[in-house]
């Protein structure tokens, strides 16, 4: 497969939808509105509804039905990228290119906008469709989890807490599972419930997913020493500044890699259940994951 070419066309698939899904920039309030789609619609890699997606293709489902759930995502993703900039938190001033929701807008409405995208993403899997196996309140359930106090929030919490101490691996280990992997794995699960998967098929999704996303933050931490903000489209080099808990920092860069190589090795046999052409996408989007340079 080209993954050039499909990442291209996933990404303009789940760019219009998400314009579909939001309310116009001229609904009122119009500031909210259009704050909101500062944020969402410009820019975003769109990695982890493709990893819908491909997760709903790998159970034979199809892209429509794996669309609202993708694009519910990628609404608490991008929330949880706005509150994190604010000077409260990791206080960042340039995201996906461009300079950060509240540098532009100001904190009130960057809180706000942060607020109405969490919201507006239950509104969305509200409109999914049910399948046999999985109805709308095991698809909130899934979604509210990932996203909730003992997730992501979690998450975020044990990495402001951490800041500026000496952390152990398994702390480590804690916050990139929530931060990261556990709405990347989500992502992937929802798009596989999507498809009526089977118990073994969803259990071996949200394997690859926690694997994975646990690659993933680990990547995220080694570009942020290795790459340019230019490149990176983000601030690079505050982890080190903010004394932050990263792989890179607490077992060095090599090891870091090795332990990315590592999980994406794992993730990669957790799918050994689906056929080599369902299960391709997800094959070709974990090395893409592990070689990216953004
Ligand atoms: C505010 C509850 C709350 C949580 C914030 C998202 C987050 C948790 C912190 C942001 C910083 C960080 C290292 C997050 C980990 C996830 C991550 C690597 C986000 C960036 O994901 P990409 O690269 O970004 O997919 P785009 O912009 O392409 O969507």
């Amino acid at each position: 497969m080209n993954l050039k070419t499909y990442l291209i066309t996933r990404q303009k698939l789940i760019d219009r939808a998400l314009d579909r899904y939001l309310p116009r920039a001229n609904t009122k309030p119009v500031t909210l509105h259009k704050v909101m789609r500062y944020s969402l619609i410009a820019g975003g890699k769109r990695l982890r509804p493709i990893l819908g997606i491909a997760a709903a293709e790998a159970c034979r489902g199809n892209i429509d039905d794996a669309l609202p759930l993708a694009c519910a995502l990628e609404c608490i993703h991008t929330y949880s990228l706005v509150h994190d900039d604010l000077p409260s938190m990791d206080n960042d001033d340039f995201r996906r290119g461009r300079p950060t929701c509240h540098k532009v807008f100001g904190d009130g409405i960057a809180v706000l906008a942060g607020d109405a995208l969490l919201t507006v993403a239950f509104e969305i899997v509200s409109k999914a469709k049910p399948t046999l196996s999985y109805d709308i309140s095991t698809l909130l359930r899934e979604i509210a989890v990932a996203a909730g106090s003992q997730k992501l929030i979690a998450g975020q919490v044990a990495d402001l807490e951490a800041e500026g101490k000496k952390v152990k691996r398994d702390q480590l280990q804690f916050i990139h599972e929530n931060k990261t992997a556990a709405i990347l794995r989500s992502s992937v699960r929802l798009g596989a419930m999507s498809a009526n998967a089977d118990a073994r098929k969803l259990s071996a999704i949200t394997r690859f997913g926690q694997r994975l996303g646990l690659a993933f933050q680990i990547i995220d931490d080694i570009l942020d020493v290795t790459q340019t903000s230019e490149i990176l489209g983000k601030s690079a080099g505050k982890d080190v500044v903010a004394r932050k808990a990263t792989y890179p920092a607490v077992i060095g860069l090599e090891k870091s890699r090795d332990e990315a190589r590592r999980l994406t090795r794992q993730a990669h046999n957790a799918l050994s259940v689906f056929s080599s052409s369902d299960a391709e996408p997800l094959h070709a989007l974990a090395n893409y994951l592990l070689e990216r340079e953004y």
